[in-house]
């Protein structure tokens, strides 16, 4: 089994990114390009191959590819983003998941941001919000159920996507934060709450056995780690002004072939550390 990570660089025009939830402030961008560069980093150090697709400075989003595909082991199903200055992020992401996987797309009306989909094992929960409409979500659940996946609807509110409140943490565990996400029944998994307080620690990328989160939330660390979780840290403060968390920042296609563990290298700088 291999892992790939797609990435994007952050964009010259980040400061122009969409906005739906915070306030507009100032984003270094010098220090959100080493960020993201510590991030690609950690997950390297994590076993992935790291493809970072030609940047794209006039699509001030396009560093959060996660929104523009959903990938499924039988298909990439190409999205079509909730706003219209993202439509234009997906070409050059189907050109590259065209070689791995068969190709679908979500057509207008219906709309479907890839951060609203959160894959745990074979059940896809979709969330509907501001950005993923009901086609979109039942235009997936036409595309997935055939193939073995079941589909869960759930009302999103007061944050950005669903995964911004909610994240697979492996196994049967879901790490929620239930002011945003309405899951009134668990499907069969274990929901663990995110710390008070601790609101945007909710999105962790659950990648090689280990709980890749933001950094400046301990008590969320110290949660998962007292589950006996590995986790990685690392700092996403500049993208977070752009309502950017970990999981936006990558695509993650797996797919059979030599293990990658011997292509690990240790996370580069300070940013980041592995317990
Ligand atoms: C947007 O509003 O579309 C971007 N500024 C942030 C997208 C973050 N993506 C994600 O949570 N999956």
């Amino acid at each position: 089994m291999s892992t790939l990570a797609i990435t994007r660089p952050v964009s010259a025009s980040i400061g122009r990114c969409e906005l739906s939830f915070s306030d507009r402030v100032p984003i270094d961008l010098e220090r959100a390009r080493a960020q993201h560069g510590l991030y690609e980093s950690a997950l390297r150090g994590l076993g992935c191959r790291v493809e970072s697709l030609p940047g794209a400075d006039d699509l001030p989003d396009a560093v959060f590819v996660e929104d523009t595909a959903v990938i499924l082991d039988e298909l990439a199903v190409i999205t079509r983003p909730g706003v219209a200055s993202r439509r234009p992020e997906i070409a050059a992401v189907a050109e590259t998941l065209s070689s791995l996987r068969p190709l679908a797309r979500i057509e207008a009306p219906a709309t479907l941001d890839g951060g609203d989909v959160l894959r745990a094992n074979r059940t896809l929960f979709v969330g509907l919000g501001s950005r993923t409409n009901q086609a979109g979500a039942e235009a997936l659940a036409r595309l997935a159920e055939p193939l073995g996946y079941s589909v869960v609807h759930v009302r999103v509110t007061g944050c950005l996507h669903l995964k911004s409140a909610l994240s697979w943490l492996g196994e049967d565990r879901l790490l929620l934060d239930r002011e945003h996400v309405d899951l009134r029944s668990p499907h069969g998994f274990r929901l663990i709450s995110v710390p008070p307080a601790e609101s945007p620690a909710a999105n962790v990328l659950w990648i090689a056995d280990t709980a890749l989160l933001s950094g400046g939330y301990p008590r969320t660390r110290e949660c998962l780690e007292a589950l006996g979780l590995s986790c990685v840290t690392v700092e996403n403060s500049e993208l977070a002004k752009a309502e950017g968390g970990l999981t936006c920042c990558s695509l993650i296609v797996e797919s059979s072939g030599p293990s990658t563990r011997a292509d690990r290298e240790p996370p580069k700088g300070q940013a980041t550390d592995e317990s």
